[in-house]
């Protein structure tokens, strides 16, 4: 490669995913042919419309590559009508809106510090910014003592239903580890006539094996992306469902009309093919071994984590992540400490929210942590222990830390921490543990 620059980088982060492992649970390694399909000649294209319908000549064969990954998707997850091309979950669940509802109706979603997405109507998203929106959470009481198999706080949200009407009610979230009740929230949007929709983005993966139970008896409208536990490139699906159908048969056209030209201008052609090539892995029956062991694999991992002391979210993990809250052990805003010092021994992981956040979004006091990516690599149980013990011992080993309830301060303190961390002989050891774990699981 010409650009030594951009050629230099690439091998850093190859080297940098290959001798590391990675928790974070939004993300994957999509295989090798995935990945080659997304540089085909396909990138070249411009093909604005959809199949049969284009505003560009020359789309002869793009068209049957949407069609194939339209059929693909809508055999997957058994529904009648899939749009293929948003860039992403955002946009995706923004046509979603754009959709259903006019700027300024009223529409509810999980919150976000309760695990929610941004795009379920946070203030700062667009989505809270141009509709009105009304959030609800968990039930407190119960986030952590592993007593009850679902956490959402149902009166509140029957009682914002009733009370303001949303005309769209979104259900899914990006840190919620138990199984999700679709039935319940549909009988709630269903008394009140709201859309119901389920953004599976995160669980897609397990949905599609049969390891999760699916929102599409239940709900109108489903979006995803198409590379968490789908294990896909970058990209997303707006399906709408029989159900969705018949409250509103119009409700395909409005979703394909609210992606182009509603929002996007030409679909990633590139992008399309190489979802089609996820799709047709993932209705293999080796997706389906690879969901129930990505579910088999956090489960453990929680149970590591709790038997070592830790709170989690739920008290235990049903799908394929774990939420835990580090505010007894780290303090207020702690996640920054563990996600720093667990990067520097290469066990990659995100700071993260918890319900009863003490802290702040940017300075949360949890992290969240799941097996997707390290279960393509092959890891199974054994593995999965070793690592939770390393995570337990990384956390001991920062206890003393605390952010400083100065701002200012906080800035400086975690540079020191840093260097801190960085000279222990603790850190080092168990950076080789996990480079040389890492390596014996080849990424695709
Ligand atoms: N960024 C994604 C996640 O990590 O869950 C959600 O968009």
């Amino acid at each position: 490669m010409k650009d030594k620059k951009i050629s230099n980088l690439i091998k850093k982060e190859e080297k940098r995913q290959r001798e590391g492992i990675e928790l974070i649970p939004s993300e994957n390694y999509a295989s090798s042919e995935v990945r080659k399909v997304l540089s085909s000649y396909y990138v070249n294209k411009y093909s604005e419309g959809y199949p049969k319908k284009r505003y560009y000549g020359g789309n002869e064969n793009v068209d049957q590559v949407e069609i194939l990954c339209q059929e693909r998707a809508k055999e997957l997850f058994k529904v009648p009508f899939a749009n293929v091309q948003p860039y992403s979950g955002s946009p995706a669940n923004l046509a979603v809106y754009l959709a259903t509802c006019h700027p300024g109706d009223v529409v509810s979603g999980q919150a976000l510090i309760a695990g929610g997405h941004l795009t379920h109507g946070h203030h700062v998203s667009a989505t809270g910014i141009y509709y009105k929106t009304f959030q609800y959470g968990l039930i407190k009481e119960h986030v952590y003592d592993g007593k009850v198999d679902d956490l959402f706080d149902y009166e509140q949200i029957k009682k914002i239903a009733k009370t303001y009407q949303p005309k769209l009610i979104w259900v899914g979230a990006t840190a919620y580890p138990l199984i999700i009740h679709f039935e319940k929230f549909a009988k709630i949007a269903d008394e009140i006539g709201a859309y119901l929709a389920a953004d599976i983005a995160h669980i897609a993966g397990l949905i599609a094996a049969g390891v999760h139970p699916s929102p599409v008896p239940y709900v109108h409208i489903v979006t995803t992306t198409t590379h968490k536990t789908l294990r896909g490139p970058r990209g997303a699906m707006i399906m709408v469902t029989e159900k969705g159908i018949k409250k509103d048969p119009d409700l395909p056209d409005k979703i394909n009309k609210a992606v182009f030209p509603g929002l996007q201008g030409g679909p990633h052609d590139n992008q399309t093919a190489s979802i089609a090539v996820a799709l047709y892995e993932a209705s293999q029956p080796s997706f389906k071994r690879y969901a129930r062991q990505i579910v088999k694999n956090a489960k453990l991992l929680a149970k590591v984590l709790v038997d070592g002391g830790l709170k989690v979210v739920g008290g235990k993990s049903e799908n394929h992540l774990i939420l835990v809250s580090l505010a007894k052990v780290l303090g207020p805003g702690g996640g920054i400490f563990a996600q720093k010092a667990l990067d520097l021994v290469g066990l990659t992981l995100n700071k993260n929210t918890v319900p009863d956040e003490p802290s702040s979004p940017f300075y949360p006091s949890g992290i969240r942590l799941g097996t997707p990516a390290a279960t393509t690599r092959g890891m199974k149980e054994k593995e999965i222990k070793v690592i939770g013990k390393m995570i337990l011992e990384v956390i001991d080993l920062i206890k003393p830390y605390r952010l400083p309830t100065n701002k200012k301060e906080r800035k400086d303190y975690i540079v020191k921490f840093e260097k801190e961390i960085k000279t222990k002989k603790e850190v080092k050891e168990l950076r080789q543990q996990v480079k040389k774990l890492a390596l014996r699981f080849p990424i695709p």
